[in-house]
């Protein structure tokens, strides 16, 4: 039997090129070598208000884009965590087995939550309803990037705390974590994580912009005060740069060393520029297939609820029955 794979994106904001690279990219490569489950996790948006139109519309736009980027709805589960409501259930009762100061330390939390003037308790509970949607499946393997390094260990720690308290129940998720593109930095400051939340024109590259503007972003991307690519002294920005041309061409590092060792910048940027251009091309022509089909991505959402259903309730009615909860199975 294949080793199950869960992993998923918020549907909020645009997708960008650290999303790819990042995870998605990881997604479509596994996804033969497991048994994957690709969700859109609507309800960890909502931890900070969203726009129920914009909302309701990111929702098809992730799953269409998951499609695009080359997952196959004949092999992967793409689904909507809110249209099982199995995620929600399970969290509660991880909810109530993880210590609040666990939630508290958590650095997404911290800064998300300094961002606010009113903490809403879901930017709390996010951790723990993530935790959920691996467990609810028991997957063994969780394809992210490296900002989820942290909130994957809680979830290791919140089913450690279950089977410890009520028996084995839990199998212990692993992250995968890309080799290249694993944190991939804001162009405008190559000093912050690129986030589909931050402001600025200039901050990142969304998989659906077209070729004219990726190309603007890349020429403006912030640099470091040297003329030409140096690797004894490689600024972030320019490692930056680099990591993103390895992450669309797959070069290795020699052949980056050997090509781009003295380049100027104006030319770095341009060779980056036409690497991701050339990459997400294909990528956006299938786009705009699957959102011309009428009702092909509606089936593919309802398709992939129904089959992954099953395996959420079996693992829910499991958990009750261990914790004592009323179960019709016992
Ligand atoms: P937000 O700013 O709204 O929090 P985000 O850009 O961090 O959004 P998520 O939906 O939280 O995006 O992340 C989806 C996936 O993309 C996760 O696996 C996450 O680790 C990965 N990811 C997000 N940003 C980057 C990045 N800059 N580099 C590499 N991977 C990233
Ligand atoms: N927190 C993740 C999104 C997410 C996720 C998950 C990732 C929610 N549930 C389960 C992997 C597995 C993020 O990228 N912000």
């Amino acid at each position: 039997m294949k080793a199950r794979v869960l992993s998923g994106m918020q549907p909020t904001g645009d997708l960008h090129i650290g999303n790819y690279l990042g995870a998605l990219k990881n997604w479509v490569r596994i996804q033969s070598d497991y048994e994957c489950i690709f969700c859109i996790v609507d309800l960890h948006a909502i931890t900070v208000y969203q726009e129920p139109a914009r909302l309701r519309a990111k929702i098809e736009e992730i799953a269409a884009i998951y499609l695009a980027a080359g997952i196959d709805p004949a092999q992967s589960r793409v689904m909507v965590q809110s249209a099982v409501p199995e995620h929600a259930e399970l969290a509660w009762m991880l909810t109530c087995v993880t210590p609040v100061g666990w939630l508290e330390r958590m650095t997404q939390y911290k800064t998300k939550a300094a961002a606010q003037e009113s903490v809403g308790d879901g930017l709390l509970q996010y951790p723990v309803l993530m935790a959920a949607d691996i467990l609810l499946y028991q997957a063994a393997i969780v394809p992210v990037g490296e900002d989820q390094v942290q909130h994957l260990e809680l979830s290791r720690d919140i089913a450690q705390r279950f089977n410890s308290l009520y028996g084995e129940t839990f199998t212990m998720p692993s992250t995968s974590l890309p080799t290249v593109g694993a944190r991939v930095m804001g162009l405008d400051d190559p000093t912050a994580k690129m986030s589909k939340s931050a402001t600025g024109t200039n901050h990142a590259v969304a998989l659906l912009d077209p070729p004219e503007k990726i190309r603007k972003t890349i020429l403006r991307a912030t640099t470091d005060s040297q003329s030409g690519v140096d690797f004894d002294t490689l600024g972030a920005g320019v490692a930056n740069l680099l990591a993103i041309f390895q992450g669309f061409t797959g070069w290795t590092d020699e052949q980056v060393r050997a090509h781009f060792a003295g380049m100027r910048y104006g030319d770095l940027k341009k060779q980056v520029a036409d690497a991701v251009i050339a990459g997400l091309e294909p990528f956006q022509s299938r786009y705009r297939e699957i959102v011309a089909e009428p009702g092909y991505l509606a089936g593919v959402l309802r398709d992939g609820a129904e089959r992954v259903r099953p395996l959420a309730r079996e693992t829910v009615e499991l958990v009750k029955q261990r914790m004592g909860l009323f179960s019709e199975l016992v």
